[in-house]
């Protein structure tokens, strides 16, 4: 596998770099005048849950810097993103707020306003922090403008010859082997394995080869749950159809053995990337700052690879909102894994702060793992979360572009009473526009349930759990959604509106076969 020696290759450079660097005394580095932790966050792209060697054993992916995460800290095994697409997700995870609350919903560049939406590097900057960022952006704030984000990353020489993310861990690298007077909060924003959006279609990976695929008795196996789910709302059937339309989509006619190469090409993409976490973490180790500083290591959304017939991700299904995620700070974390319901776009920012020592501003709703990823008791948790969703993407079918919003409710497997372990999702279009999944019986997502007489009682308690929620977040749309006993809506043709983004300043997030989160 050309991959994996690739890694060992860099494994073997980044170790031969450790002995002949000179060593470095943590006493220089370590201390800061506030006794306050560096925090460093580590952002991979499109990374469902549990692809890692640390959860699904060493058959197929080998991710040994992930991995040693997990041995120093708590790997939250409930983590979903609040958006299973780049921007939205982004721009929740570095304010703490939801999706509908920042506006920003699709891949479409939205101005926040930066006294509405503190950014994390702001919160962190006006504590004393030094802070840096290095690697993909895709944040709804100027990357030029420091005060509006606070991230005054300093730019050393940057190998131009390299792929993004070398360069973004090359430069974090650099970053953390300088001197630092300050406490930092440096992230690190890495863009695969998303290069498996380019490698659907056939094109150059941009962050470099992967070598070819074995023939696909070699490769991992296919995706168990190929096929749309029993009485599959339409909503969702109209959107397979629509993304397998376009260009940007083009797996309508995969077959087991395509998935199998994918999953194959899927899994390389996370080792490469995981090599670069590795060298980010050998920096870390060699300045000696291993015990000073909070990692929180985890993934915009997922990707499907298969699920349903979809890749990609803005869908509901679980391997596109399913993310990973590592809390670790060795000597301080507890290591093992939590099953507590995390929502990463609101929960990571109080935690990053809580570690840190500074308090969470009021209007921020999520709550810090800090008591979770410590071994500390917690008497209540939350039981259920609400995802957002923008299903924009789709190419026309049938004359009519879709484009339909969508909420989803999970409750948490080990929630009281019947209602604990589902999973609720209800779209703004479609004849059938809901879908109630029990993911203990059916983890694979194969049967809604929201028809079926015996689930109406659980179909009404998760109804009820979203009007709530609508009420209480000041979401109209999700109200709107269960108007009038959730009522059939006809699909309204977008075309227009995609014709008008086109003709958009920011019509470089709404070009074809782009990156497009
Ligand atoms: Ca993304």
């Amino acid at each position: 596998m050309i991959s994996r020696r690739a890694f060992l290759k860099s494994s073997v450079s980044v170790l031969a770099g450790s002995i002949l660097a000179p060593s470095i005394m943590a006493s220089d580095r370590s201390a800061s005048p506030s006794g306050r932790p560096n925090v460093l966050f580590i952002m991979t792209d499109q990374q469902f849950a549990d692809a890692m060697s640390c959860r699904m054993g060493r058959q197929f992916i080998h991710t040994p810097a992930m991995d040693s995460l997990a041995v120093n800290g708590t790997v939250f095994t409930c983590a979903y993103t609040p958006n299973p697409l780049c921007m939205p997700a982004r721009n929740s995870l570095f304010t703490g707020r939801y999706p509908h609350e920042t506006g920003v919903t699709r891949n479409v560049a939205v101005k926040l306003d930066p006294v509405e939406f503190t950014c994390l590097g702001t919160y962190f900057r006006r504590a004393g922090y030094e802070t840096a960022y290095y690697g993909k952006w895709h944040l709804s704030f100027p990357q030029k403008d420091v005060d509006a984000h606070g991230f005054a990353t300093p730019r050393g020489p940057t190998d131009k010859t390299q792929d993004q993310d070398a360069r973004a861990a090359g430069d974090a690298a650099r970053f953390i082997a300088q001197k630092h007077e300050k406490p930092f909060l440096l992230v690190v924003s890495l863009l695969n394995p998303h290069n498996i959006c380019e490698y659907a279609r056939g094109q150059k990976l941009p962050c470099g080869p992967i070598g070819e695929a074995p023939v696909p008795e070699q490769c991992p196996p296919a995706p168990t749950n190929p096929a749309p789910p029993e009485n599959e709302p339409d909503t969702m059937t109209m959107m397979r159809r629509g993304y397998h339309a376009s260009p940007m989509f083009p797996v309508g006619d995969f077959r087991p053995e395509k998935w199998r190469q994918l999953r194959w090409a899927y899994y390389r993409m996370i080792e490469k990337v995981d090599a670069e976490i590795g060298r980010v973490l050998h920096a870390l180790r060699q300045a000696g700052l291993e015990e000073k500083t909070l990692i929180v290591s985890t993934s915009d959304h997922g990707e499907c690879a298969g699920a349903h017939g979809f890749n990609q991700k803005t869908v509901f299904y679980e391997e596109s909102v399913h993310v990973p995620l590592i809390v670790s700070h060795k000597g301080v974390t507890k290591q093992g894994s939590c099953d507590k319901m995390v929502n990463t776009g609101l929960d990571l920012l109080p935690t990053m702060l809580d570690f840190a020592g500074l308090e969470t501003p009021r209007k921020l709703t999520g709550r810090s793992l800090k008591p979770l990823a410590t071994g500390q008791s917690v008497a209540q948790w939350r039981d259920h979360l609400v995802l957002e969703n923008h299903m924009d993407q789709a190419a026309a079918v049938d004359g009519i572009r879709p484009s339909v919003q969508g909420r989803m409710v999970r409750t948490d497997p080990t929630r009281s009473g019947a209602a604990g372990r589902f999973k609720y999702c209800v779209y703004s279009q479609g004849v059938q526009r809901e879908s109630l999944v029990d993911l203990q019986a059916d983890p694979g997502e194969t049967k809604n349930l929201a028809r079926d007489p015996g689930h109406r009682r659980v179909l009404l308690e998760h109804r009820a759990l979203l009007a709530k929620f609508a009420q209480e977040h000041n979401d109209p749309l999700a109200a709107s959604l269960l108007a009038n006993d959730v009522e059939s809506r006809p699909f309204r043709d977008e075309s227009q509106r995609a014709a008008r983004n086109a003709r958009s300043p920011f019509r470089a997030f709404d070009l074809p076969i782009r990156c497009r989160g």
